[in-house]
């Protein structure tokens, strides 16, 4: 008789993410593959037959744990240049604003971003993206906002895709022209916002490159009736939305994306309990970003409390990017979140599968279900909440299949 499924994985530890038990944790348990998804996960001793005769291939892990495929929500993968030499120059005295007026900050890696070829774009980040691959994501996130004129902002959506395929990841893109003002229009900001609506948003979508739409909506960002234009123009475009808000104020951001019934609100050091109680009315998720927190030496604590007692999904990402969190690990995100804003190792790690998967409107993946993509990572570690315990260690995983294709973690 043919067997049912590709491959049947024993003698696992599985972490399931489904169901409230902790993890939805099942020890010795068995997980099977077939045609890409996930077909059956469960004890051993409640498998309908005899190993051999249910899969073409039978691996033993050893007691392994096994949880779904990471996912990074939240990254500006994609940039030219770096700014460390500010790190060095801020760690040496300097404030933000005297670097920013030096030519500094965000607009220096504009500049950067926008002298680079789309090689030298994609062969920048595809070391980055390996690093992520690495610590066991194969969902990743990424924004552009560092070419800020439709050229630009199309090599680096471009190069974002370029990267899906060439990894064999799913990478969904975000369009974020409204990240900061380019030079340009330094005088005019209406005219950028008009053109970043009416020109770039419109072109780049037309040639399916934008799957969701964000804005950076802060004080030194963009303003919200400015991110209220962009997200008109992404709902009349069939497009979802999500923010950059209250990372450094209260904008009342979380509220406006929660309007819109956007998928994530991000940041939220400074969220107030009616933007928490609006996200929990809109299901919108709260992203959380301890590598900006940590890197900006943040001291505001984003309301975690809160968002507990409303039931707001939390989920988990790097918004790795090269000025406030140049951070290549979503396994130390998960740490920093436990340490730092003190979420439990499940909240963290439901934050970088289940959770994180929700704010990129994927519902087909972030649990070990019958159904769901065959994304998994097998890790050298028999507990759970050994993955955000332990601080580095490229040595923690095992192997990943990515719909259900073994990948060496080296990609
Ligand atoms: N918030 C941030 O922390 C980054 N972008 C944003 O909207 C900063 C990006 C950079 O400094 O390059
Ligand atoms: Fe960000």
């Amino acid at each position: 008789m043919t067997p049912r499924w590709d491959h049947l994985l024993l003698d696992a530890t599985l972490a399931t993410f489904a169901g409230d038990q902790p993890y939805g944790l099942i020890r010795d348990g068995a997980l099977a593959l077939h045609e890409g998804r996930i077909a059956w996960v469960g004890p051993r001793d409640r498998l309908p037959g005899e190993p051999t005769t249910l899969a073409t291939r039978v691996d033993y892990l050893g007691g392994a744990l096994v949880t779904p495929g990471l996912v990074d929500c939240h990254t500006h993968l994609v940039f030219g240049g770096n700014r460390a030499h500010e790190f060095d120059l801020r760690l040496n005295g300097a404030s933000y604003e005297e670097i920013a007026r030096a030519g500094g900050g965000i607009v220096s890696t504009v500049k950067a971003t926008r002298e680079a070829s789309e090689d030298e774009l994609f062969a920048q980040a595809l070391p980055r993206a390996h690093a992520l691959l690495a610590d066991g994501v194969t969902t990743l996130e990424i924004k552009s906002g560092y070419g800020l004129d439709t050229d630009t902002e199309r090599r680096m959506l471009r190069v974002a895709r370029r990267l899906g395929k060439a990894l064999g990841i799913t990478v969904r893109t975000t369009f974020l022209g409204l990240h900061a003002l380019p030079p340009e229009y330094r005088d005019d900001r209406d005219a950028y916002v008009a053109q970043v609506c009416d020109e770039m948003l419109p072109a780049l979508a037309s040639e399916g490159l934008v799957d969701a739409v964000d804005a950076f909506c802060e004080g030194i960002g963009f303003a919200p009736d400015e991110t209220r234009r962009v997200f008109d123009r992404a709902t009349q475009l069939g497009l979802p939305v999500k923010l950059h808000a209250e990372q450094l104020s209260d904008l009342d951001g979380a509220a406006l994306v929660a309007r819109y019934r956007g998928l994530s609100a991000d940041h939220l050091e400074y969220l107030s309990d009616s933007g928490i109680r609006a996200m929990a009315e809109a299901g919108t998720v709260a992203v959380l970003l301890p590598g900006a927190f940590y890197a900006l030496r943040e001291t505001r604590l984003p309301p975690i409390a809160g968002l507990r007692a409303q039931g707001v999904p939390m989920a988990i990402a790097t918004d790795c990017n090269p000025g406030t969190s140049p951070l290549l690990s979503l396994r130390l995100a998960a740490g920093m979140a436990c340490t730092l804003f003190r979420l439990t190792p499940e909240e963290a790690l439901r934050g970088v599968t289940v959770n994180a998967a929700r704010a990129l409107g994927l519902d087909d993946r972030g649990t070990l279900a019958a159904g769901q993509r065959a994304d998994i990572a097998v890790w050298n570690l028999r507990e759970p909440a050994e993955l955000c315990y332990w601080i580095g260690g490229s040595h923690l995983l095992r192997e990943v299949f990515i719909g259900g294709e073994w990948l060496s973690p080296e990609g």
